[in-house]
């Protein structure tokens, strides 16, 4: 089994509310399809759950009556993205089922608790496809709070043990420096806890879950002996095929294991 996430990056247009990227979405679930693997999907926010979640400041808990309706607002956008996604799934031929964080799992002071898998594995195990999100969540000392899809795929990775985890952004990998902002930086093919340190502290971008540095944290966490945990550009056609297919493609390779 291969989890994946499919970044809010690539699934959406970050600068632009509510944005999403249909032609993006539909020929990565086809490059999943094609690939015949067996997948779990966990996908991002972008800008229909950080732009609003932001404004609000959703992600330091309750703290003020006027973050309610916000909060209400981010979850109903966060669902309406993950069933584009899913039609976007099904369409392509995958069995799709949506499991919503915010109405089956609950954080603790940011930690997100998933004491019961039993859900996820009965999809699984009849052969539908599970597909998670970022999503606003309640937490039993904060009220609320914004669980990340990375957040997501660190649980599920422990529930699944899968062979491979896969997060699928919108540039080649883990550069040196925002490869958006820096033409010349370089890509990193591999990172581990120390070359991680020499990353750019400019890592993060406007979102409120730690962009890439929180993420290639995650990614480190998830990595073992046995699993490689891998960050690909989903922009350019194929790419997530072939890594799916076990090619070698450019990307960065999370390694190390625990820290
Ligand atoms: P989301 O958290 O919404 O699901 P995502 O998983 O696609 O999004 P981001 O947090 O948006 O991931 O991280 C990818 C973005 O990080 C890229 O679009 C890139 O511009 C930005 N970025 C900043 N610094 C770096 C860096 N050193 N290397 C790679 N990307 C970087
Ligand atoms: O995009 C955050 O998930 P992420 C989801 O994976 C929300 O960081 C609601 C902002």
């Amino acid at each position: 089994m291969i989890l994946i996430k499919l970044g809010g990056s690539i699934i959406t247009d970050k600068t632009q509310y509510r944005t999403f990227n249909r032609g993006a979405v539909r020929r990565l679930c086809k490059e999943i399809k094609d690939s015949g693997i067996d997948a779990v999907i966990v996908h991002g926010g972008g800008s229909f759950g950080h732009v609003l979640a932001k404004e609000h400041s959703l992600q330091n808990g309750y703290t003020e009556p006027s973050q309610i309706p916000a909060a209400a607002k981010v979850q109903y956008d966060m669902r309406e993205l993950n069933l584009m996604v899913i039609s976007e799934l099904l369409d392509a031929g995958m069995p799709a089922v949506s499991v919503p964080p915010g109405s089956c799992f609950m954080m603790d002071d940011g930690k997100l608790i998933l004491d019961d898998p039993e859900v996820l594995l009965s999809a699984s195990r009849l052969g539908l496809t599970p597909v998670v999100f970022g999503d606003v969540v309640f937490d039993r000392r904060k009220g609320f709070g914004i669980c990340s899809g990375d957040q997501i795929m660190e649980v599920l990775c422990r529930i699944y043990d899968p062979e491979k985890a896969v997060f699928v952004s919108d540039v080649d990998g883990l550069f040196d420096k925002d490869p958006k902002k820096n033409p010349g930086s370089k890509l990193l093919p591999e990172v581990t806890w120390d070359l991680l340190k020499t990353v750019s502290s400019d890592i993060s971008v406007d979102d409120v879950t730690g962009g890439v540095g929180a993420k290639m944290e995650s990614m480190l966490r998830m990595t073992s002996s046995k699993r490689d945990c891998v960050l690909v550009n989903g922009s350019v056609e194929g790419r997530l095929y072939s890594l799916l297919k076990g090619d070698k493609v450019i990307s960065t390779t999370a390694k190390g294991g625990s820290k």
